[in-house]
């Protein structure tokens, strides 16, 4: 076993009766081998939810929050043994799994101060001697269901606010990366074992596939999903909640675009798009997909990016876990047939196509390596509309801003979108026109702070998780209005009943 899988995950080996080998997508070597829970098991651990919560909503917001602070501080320490997890189980470069555990620690330090903010409001009432108010109470178990890109990150921003909110957490990981989530949950134990407030089964993981998680969206015990992946994913999950009144969050695929302006300053542009497309290998949510760029500068564009593209490709790919690689490989071999059939499906409409294909195939047999492909295109076409899960960039012209913003708001996805541009008037223009829920300035699509509401519109599913008020996902909201008069009542919209 490997040092950082048995430094958290000490006795893994011990388990027996698997079904589910994991492997890293970096050679396609097994890291370890676990047994799904039953859909009974699964059933189990709702029931331990559910009296967690009991316990959970009575201890105090800001005492909750100091749960997530130790776990924010236990997260600090094991930094570096947990982003080394994350590289080894979904191959991102070690440097992002930093990243990705940095914004675990992030969402954490927001939770706790969250943890006295869970602000209602004081409504002033039409009738005298009335006072109206509204609050907000913890709502009860909220299953997490994640995706192997962000194996912990999308994870924290559930939990950390689920937990500060009075709720407890059962978390259904991907089946590619149950590892880190195991491992998180063993630091989330350790840290609750010394908690005194802390009930058993607070947090929980159930692994599997499929149908461990639909059991979890079944099940009417859990007032609130969240779950991440692809729009396929969510067109099960959204109605099966909604068809027993639950209340979904759902954050699903982009498709997301930068616009380049003449007036773009492209030093700050081409960096953007650069780690917006091939970071993470192209296997974000928010990764660059669309890159449109104004007819006027499109072939100083195209040779820039098409440059740095063949740079990265020759010499910039290789083990996430070596300094100086900036891309490392793809999940799997699904992914890179994917990216195959995408260049396939385009290659008659493209005018110009840079990158793709496997490499590195001598040195990681069992790897799926690729060069990021950068296509040239006319237009926008209809293979455009999907999403594609790696490295792989159209780069479309464009003659107006107001054109260029029916082509951007074409896809049925919604999340990210992005301009660059010097010009005040553009950027405004972009900014109330863009359809999706994250619209940057001169910042490329992918990589938002954690203090903003993450997500977005039409296909990505309309849910909003992390900052800002994001928190009211995970409470329910009471309206009371007390009168404290001693005459007879009166009632509302000045409606008589004299009894
Ligand atoms: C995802 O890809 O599911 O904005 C989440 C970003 C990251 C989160 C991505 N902070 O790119």
């Amino acid at each position: 076993m490997l040092a950082p899988v048995e430094s958290l995950l000490p006795g893994l080996d011990a388990r027996t009766d698997a079904d589910l080998t994991v492997t890293s997508p970096i050679n396609g070597a097994e890291l370890a081998r676990l047994r799904s829970h039953s859909v009974e098991e699964v059933q189990e651990c709702v029931a331990r939810s559910v009296r967690a919560f009991r316990t959970w909503r009575d201890v105090p917001a800001p005492v909750r929050g100091e749960l997530v602070r130790r776990f924010g501080e236990r997260l600090r320490a094991e930094k570096e043994a947990l982003a080394h997890l994350v590289t080894l189980e979904c191959g991102k470069i070690l440097e992002e799994g930093r990243g990705e555990v940095q914004e675990m620690i992030d969402v954490c330090d927001f939770a706790v101060g969250l943890s006295r903010q869970l602000y209602g409001l004081t409504i002033h009432s039409e009738r005298p001697r009335h006072s109206m108010q509204e609050l907000w109470l913890p709502l009860g178990p909220v299953a997490v269901i994640s995706a192997f890109n962000f194996p912990v990150a999308v994870w924290a921003w559930n939990a950390a606010l689920a937990l500060v909110c009075g709720d407890p957490v059962l978390w259904k990981p991907s089946e590619k990366t149950p590892l880190t989530a195991l491992a998180c949950q063993r630091i989330f134990d350790e840290v609750a074992a010394g908690f005194a407030e802390a009930p058993e089964g607070l947090s929980q993981v159930v692994i599997g596939r499929a149908e461990v998680g639909n059991a979890l969206v079944e099940d009417t015990r859990i007032p609130l999903v969240s779950a991440t992946g692809s729009c396929r994913m969510g067109r099960i999950v959204g109605p099966k909640v909604a068809a027993r009144f639950g209340r979904s969050l759902l954050e699903l695929g982009g498709n997301n675009a930068i616009v380049v302006t003449q007036s773009a300053d492209l030093g700050v542009a081409i960096p953007s798009i650069l780690f917006g497309s091939v970071g993470t290998a192209g296997q974000r949510c928010t990764s660059t997909r669309r890159v449109f760029v104004h007819s006027s500068i499109a072939d100083d564009v195209f040779g820039r990016l098409s440059r740095a593209f063949e740079e990265i490709g020759s010499q910039r790919i290789g083990d996430p876990l070596e300094t100086g690689t900036l891309v490392g490989p793809l999940i799997d071999k699904d992914a890179f047939e994917n990216m195959e059939r995408a260049i396939e499906a385009i290659r008659p409409r493209a005018t110009q196509i840079v990158g793709g294909g496997r490499t590195l195939e001598d040195r990681f047999p069992g790897g799926y390596y690729v060069r990021p492909a950068l296509v040239r295109l006319e237009r926008q076409s209809a293979e455009v509309f999907e999403e594609t899960f790696a490295p792989l960039t159209y780069v479309i012209p464009y003659d107006s801003l107001e054109e260029v913003i029916e082509e951007h708001n074409a896809v049925p996805q919604g999340l990210s979108s992005a301009i660059m541009t010097t010009d005040l008037r553009e950027a405004e223009y972009f900014r109330n026109r863009s359809d999706c829920g994250i619209v940057n300035v001169n910042i490329g699509t992918s990589g938002a702070e954690i203090g903003g509401a993450f997500g977005g519109e039409k296909e990505t599913g309309g849910g909003r998780e992390s900052g800002s008020d994001s928190w009211k996902a995970y409470m329910r909201r009471v309206t009371s209005t007390t009168y404290y008069g001693i005459e007879r009542p009166a009632l509302a919209q000045g409606v008589r009943f004299d009894a």
